[in-house]
């Protein structure tokens, strides 16, 4: 089985820790029968990573993802805007296989394109942000701040700019531009799967006869995840009972 989620948002917060136990509660449960688990981007809440130091907390949420490497299942990490400063603290300690942007990836018989999917967003004030966040003078500027600061700031911001986005998607066009993209990526070629995270929006969609969109949702309203069984991809809601 092959597993994709994404928007944990994870934080230190009370909330946030609460997330995470439900989290690897999940993780637990699908273990068993994971081939391949791709985590779709904004797992946490904000993650900047320094060259020599990383922020403290989720503990355990690291230390599970580094137990199901070792166990031998495939554990994909897909950078969202709120965790796309990742160094190499996740592929050469935890040993995760990173991907800073979206991706063409094969698994079994399909084709899949995978990505946060905020890269896609219309919204052009978004898009400016992104392309700021993504600038290596502003990642520097950043990284030379003291961790206190910087970290501080950083958990203000996604904070901030977390509760305002939920309600906003919510109130805009939602997965449509997702689509949008999908569509006129198959007019050039095949995919049998797009899965995106980033709107908070679970969905599962045809965009053709062979050819579907899942949005993966989040952990925050949701518990959602989709599940690829080698034949199908279905859309799933995780419940603890
Ligand atoms: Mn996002």
């Amino acid at each position: 089985m092959v597993y994709f989620v994404s928007d944990l948002h994870l934080s230190t917060s009370d909330e946030g820790k609460v997330r995470e136990k439900i989290f690897i509660t999940w993780l637990n449960d699908i273990k068993y029968n994971a081939d391949k688990i791709f985590l779709l981007g904004d797992m946490f809440n904000f993650w900047f990573e320094y060259e020599k130091v990383v922020p403290h907390g989720y503990t355990r949420f690291l230390g599970k993802l580094a137990e199901l490497i070792d166990e031998g299942i495939e554990i994909h990490y897909f950078v969202g805007n709120h965790d796309m400063w990742i160094n190499d603290y996740f592929s050469n300690d935890i040993g995760l296989k990173v991907h800073c942007d979206m991706a063409e990836i094969e698994i079994g018989p399909c084709r899949f394109f995978l990505g946060h999917g905020h890269e896609l967003t219309k919204n052009i004030p978004d898009k400016l942000l992104f392309k700021i966040y993504n600038n290596a003078l502003f990642r520097n500027m950043l990284g030379a701040i003291h961790p206190r600061w910087g970290i501080s700031l950083g958990n203000y911001l996604s904070e901030k700019n977390n509760k305002k986005n939920v309600s906003d998607i919510m109130r805009s066009d939602g997965n449509n531009y997702q689509m949008d993209f999908a569509r006129q990526q198959l007019k050039n070629k095949h995919y049998d799967y797009f899965i995106f995270g980033h709107t908070h929006l679970p969905s599962i969609q045809k965009l053709s006869s062979d050819s579907s969109y899942i949005n993966t949702g989040d952990w925050i309203n949701f518990l959602s995840y989709a599940v690829f069984d080698g034949n199908d991809v279905q859309l799933k809601y995780y419940s603890k009972e």
